[in-house]
């Protein structure tokens, strides 16, 4: 028998599982096959680690995390465990034997995609330091058969198509056929003294899949448990017998509805009935889980605070409040303040945002009519915050119901122990605005948590030339206590250091120029900065200001074109909600500049713009490692942190932002001199809203006048010349996130930028000292400091800090 635990065996396993698994011979195995192959075989050798992390958490009763999340941004599995594991040798080395190359299995998987963008992503950040400190935790989420859709370009504009990722198998999962629970919606309520029934009209099971996430070098390897919704019934067999066999299947379409889909919006999804199902559907199903396994060792729930510690990521969970408090009390006999005192203890909950739009709230009627029994208990949560209120003194008490809706950043506040924002400058804002009376209330409650990113995807996987060299400096220790990277700071004066540095930039910008001709078709110099913007299309994030700034610099070029202009790809990637008219718009304006300027040849090398469609986690990964520049210039106040601006910092990218979310951080830790800081501050924002003109600021700015000038004349869209005239009305009407304002700011600094990158050793060391200077936006030192403030729970020893 061959030990299929031993490392050395890779290549037997792997082997091992095109036959058995996949059932085929090397010679017919395509990529496909290959990677089923490896999956399993790199699966197998995390099935000790992930056994003996339960056996080790139930043996020294250990305080569990519950990360309950709507999203989970995963990307690439394999990548990762490969990655986790150290195998990426070893599994190159069994593939090559085949003839089979290592990337081409890798690229062939299709990136998890159960989350729209920062919130998820951070929630896949953390399941992997999680795991990577030893902290015993599970990750609950929702198993949608569809992620977030495709995107492609039709002629500039965006056109989703549904994304698929179930459908080209992946096999990291367990289905755990008999891990069900009944979910109810609908019905009526009998109250039988404090105590009531609820009968519920609808029932939908949930039903467990399990994916385990390894730490580094599995040390630990914790699960990730998806809820997919199966029918209670398969078949309505009366309409079946009488041949109606579109209406027999309806229980079956309509359960499985509840997991089919990803809400492709982060901000302003609100509203929509069938959310809020998917929202108690998951929720639910992850209480009744969480108290089965805490009841199995732990007769008093009481104790269930110094055992389980649940953090809701925004409010999509926050039914969880009077989830578990209808559990204590219908279920398990409590008194109501004796079950709020428990599940407030239980509970905490990160706030990602204060724009009001993503602020979720439901009518009243359809939380009565979806969840009867929980509207109920909703009235008795916000009896005790008015209770609280009046016992603090707090003059205009906050209310969770009111006007008709159910406000669920209230409720979740209410019902949790700690209260979180991402960023220094965003929890300060929390305090101050949307949360200021309850801050009042409940004083003690709300704290920061920094955002991080996990070294491992992000440095370690994604930039194999700076994670050799890194190596090769100060030893691997780094990819676990990411502060180490400080130690390359002297290095930063050392020319010969600071060449390697850049040219392994160049390497990967060579990857990059490579991946933009075969797929795009167009050529980009390396020679030339690249200048990255990719997140979400959002009009707080303020893409709009830099097409305008490229439309500007592009028509400098054009009237100069002999001056000495330091050349520069500008690098857009991001998805706008399909729904989200104003940001599709946005999309169609940089796809025509980037052909008008593209085709110039006046302009030339000088100025490249690109925009790939489809962007995703695996192309970040690309992108990150060969950026030069970092554009995080959202409108100060409005990005509650962001964690690509720290994944460009650590790998050698310098920014240009203002200062807003964890970009204010960022400038402490890498100091003035190494980024380039522009534009009004959160306070002057707020100053200039009285009485703001758009065109006030246009007049006084005669670059940005011409830009508007151009797009009004059809410039950019000559076969349809009024095609952007949708963006200049809105920007005219309504720039509420103040492009106009910020905009003389933002190419002053954008010409800094310009001659900072001409001036080459300058810039090296720039680059060197962002990426030993951020270190502390690590996920480890976030989620050490969520176990130390927010959980009360601690690595276990073995595990690495
Ligand atoms: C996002 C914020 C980002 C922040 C991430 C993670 C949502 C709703 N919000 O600024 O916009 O970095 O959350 O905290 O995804």
């Amino acid at each position: 028998m061959k030990d299929f635990n031993d490392t050395g065996s890779l290549a037997g396993s792997i082997e091992f599982h095109l036959a058995h698994t996949v059932g085929k011979t090397p010679d017919a195995a395509s990529n496909s096959d290959w990677r089923l192959a490896l999956s399993r075989a790199v699966r197998d050798k995390l099935i000790d680690p992930w056994f003996e992390a339960t056996r080790r958490t139930y043996k020294q009763d250990r305080k569990r995390v519950y990360y309950l999340s709507m999203e989970f941004l995963l990307g690439r599995i394999l990548e990762d465990a490969v990655n986790n594991l150290g195998l990426e040798e070893k599994a190159t080395a069994a593939l090559a034997a085949h003839g089979v190359n290592f990337n081409d299995v890798m690229q062939d998987e299709p990136d998890a995609a159960l989350g729209n963008g920062g919130l998820g992503r951070l929630a896949a950040c953390f399941l992997d330091s999680l795991s990577c400190l030893g902290i015993p935790a599970y990750g609950y989420g929702i198993r949608y058969a569809h992620g977030l859709f495709k995107q492609s370009f039709d002629d500039g504009r965006q056109i989703e198509v549904a994304e698929d990722w179930l459908r080209h198998q992946h096999n990291w999962e367990f289905e755990r056929a008999e891990c069900v629970y009944d979910i109810g919606f609908g019905g009526h309520v009998t109250e039988k003294g404090s105590r009531a029934v609820w009968t519920s009209s609808d029932q939908v099971m949930a039903q467990a899949y399990d994916t385990p996430i390894p730490g580094w070098q599995a040390s630990w390897t914790n699960t990730l448990r998806l809820w997919s919704a199966k029918p209670k019934k398969i078949f309505d067999l009366e309409p079946f017998n009488r041949g109606e066999y579109m209406e027999a299947a309806a229980p079956e379409v309509l359960a499985e509805t509840i997991s089919r889909v990803l809400y492709p919006d982060d901000s302003t999804e609100i509203g929509k009935a069938l959310r809020l199902k998917q929202e108690y559907f998951f929720t639910a199903a992850s209480l009744q889980d969480l108290l089965r396994r805490f009841l199995n060792h732990n007769g008093d729930l009481r104790a269930l605070p110094s055992k389980v510690a649940i953090q809701m990521n925004d409010t999509h969970p926050a039914i969880a409040g009077p989830e578990l408090i209808r559990l204590l009390i219908d279920g398990h006999g409590f008194e109501f303040d004796d079950a709020f005192d428990i599940a407030q203890g239980t509970l905490n909950y990160t706030n990602h945002t204060l724009l009001p739009e993503a602020l979720e709230t439901w009518d009243t009627q359809l939380m009565s009519e979806t969840l009867p029994r929980h509207m109920q208990l909703i009235e008795r949560v916000d009896d005790r915050l008015a209770r609280d209120a009046r016992a603090s003194n707090v003059g205009s008490a906050p209310r969770i119901v009111e006007n008709e809706k159910v406000n669920m950043g209230t409720l979740a506040f209410t019902c949790a122990n700690k209260v979180n924002g991402v960023s220094a400058l965003h929890t300060d804002l929390m305090k101050q605005t949307v949360f200021s009376d309850l801050h009042q209330v409940y004083p003690n409650r709300i704290l920061n948590q920094t955002n991080g990113v996990t070294p491992r995807r992000w440095l370690h996987s994604c930039n194999e030339g700076l994670r050799n060299l890194l190596n090769e400096k100060i030893g691997t220790e780094w990819v676990c206590d990411l502060e180490q990277l400080e130690k390359i700071a002297p290095l930063a004066d050392d020319a010969e250091f600071r060449d390697r540095f850049m040219a392994i930039k160049r390497d990967n910008k060579q990857k990059l120029a490579t991946w933009i001709k075969e797929t795009m078709d167009i050529d980009v110099s390396v020679d030339a900065m690249f200048d990255v913007q990719i997140k979400r299309i959002h009009e707080y994030k303020r893409q709009l200001m830099n097409a305008l700034e490229t439309a500007a610099l592009a028509n400098a070029i054009r009237r100069n074109p002999d001056a000495d202009w330091t050349p520069r790809v500008k690098i857009f990637g991001g998805k706008a909600a399909p729904a989200y008219l104003d940001a599709k718009n946005i999309i169609r304006l940089i796809n025509d500049i980037a052909v008008s300027v593209n085709n110039d040849p006046v302009i030339g090398d000088r100025l490249k713009v690109v925009y790939p469609p489809n962007y995703n986690v695996s192309m970040a990964e690309i992108l990150i490692p060969s950026a030069d520049l970092s554009e995080q210039i959202s409108t100060a106040g409005k990005e509650a942190s962001g964690t690509g601006n720290m994944k460009f910092a650590l790998n050698g990218a310098v920014t240009v932002g203002t200062l807003d979310g964890a970009n204010v951080e960022i400038a402490e830790h890498v100091g003035p001199d190494n980024i380039y800081i522009f534009g009004m501050t959160a306070d002057q924002v707020q100053d200039a809203r009285d009485g703001y003109v758009t065109q006030n600021y246009i007049d006084q700015s005669p670059i940005l006048t011409e830009v508007i000038n151009q797009i009004r004349d059809g410039f950019y869209s000559p076969e349809e010349t009024t095609r952007h005239w949708p963006v200049l009305e809105k920007l005219l009407r309504d720039d509420y996130f103040m492009v106009a304002a910020d905009f003389d700011a933002y190419w002053k600094a954008q010409r800094k930028v310009d001659k900072g990158f001409a001036d080459k050793d300058a810039w090296a060391r720039m680059a060197v000292l962002n990426t030993a200077l951020s270190g502390w936006f690590s996920s480890d030192r976030t989620i050490q400091s969520y176990a130390d403030e927010i959980w009360g729970v601690d690595s276990l020893s073995g595990a690495r800090k």
